[in-house]
């Protein structure tokens, strides 16, 4: 059996627009009108099926408290072979700051076969648009226009841009199994992944040892 069914995945985006509220959907099926800030950053895990694969865990990081460009740890992106970048439909600001996030990530990420890790685009508070007026200003259009927004994350290399509602439960699934059959495309689940570095293999074994301590938290 191989040692890698393990999968980490990382959740970033400004502060605010839903990151906690999607794992939470996802993992534990409930969405908390009220969330409380987390500290540091939180590891949520869930088993997800492959076809034709052994089950995979994935090692869900979610980002708290550090959604600044300057202080985010490197240690966060690192041994990731995902990246999930949130932003808030009726927030332009946030979705532009995709674009940051996601060259802060391949500056850091690891690499395999000279490609940087598969990175999602996403549009939480779907529900929240349907509520508005459709013909608002160009502004609003930018940001929740589905033609303008996967032309925009084509062009910027995303793997895919997905509209969802953490508070609907809307689309949440989606992003997980666009996200892990990019993984699984590219090679990179277990045995099958190639340019896997000594250095990697060891801080994999240390966010190991750190969750069989600590299912649920850790500090970095
Ligand atoms: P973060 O982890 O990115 O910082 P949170 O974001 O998950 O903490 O969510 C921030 C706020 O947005 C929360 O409200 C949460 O309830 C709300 N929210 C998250 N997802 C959705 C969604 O899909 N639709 C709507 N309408 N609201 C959402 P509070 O009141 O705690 O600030
Ligand atoms: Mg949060």
């Amino acid at each position: 059996m191989s040692n890698y069914n393990l999968v980490k995945i990382i959740v970033i985006g400004d502060s605010g627009v839903g990151k906690t509220s999607i794992l939470h959907q996802y993992c534990f099926s409930k969405f908390d009108f009220k969330v409380f800030p987390t500290i540091g950053c939180d590891f949520l895990s869930k088993n997800f099926e492959v076809l034709g694969h052994q089950t995979i865990k994935l090692q869900l990081w979610d980002i708290a408290g550090q959604e600044s460009f300057q202080t985010i740890s490197k240690l966060f992106i690192r041994g990731s072979l995902g990246c999930i970048i949130v932003t808030d439909a009726t927030n332009l600001a946030s979705f532009k700051n995709s674009l940051k996030w996601k060259e802060l990530v391949e500056e850091n990420c690891d690499y395999y076969n000279d490609r940087s890790i598969p990175t999602i685009l996403v549009q939480n508070k779907l529900d929240l648009i349907s509520n508005l007026d459709k013909t608002e200003s160009e502004v609003d259009k930018i940001v929740f226009d589905k033609k303008i927004a996967k032309q925009f994350a084509k062009e910027n290399g995303f793997l895919s841009l997905v509209q969802v509602s953490a508070k609907d439960n809307k689309n949440i699934e989606k992003i997980f199994n666009k996200l892990m059959n990019e993984i699984k495309k590219r090679g990179l689940l277990d045995d099958e992944r190639k340019e896997m570095s000594e250095g990697n293999r060891s801080f994999l074994n240390i966010t190991r040892d750190l969750i069989s301590e600590n299912p649920k938290k850790c500090s970095c």
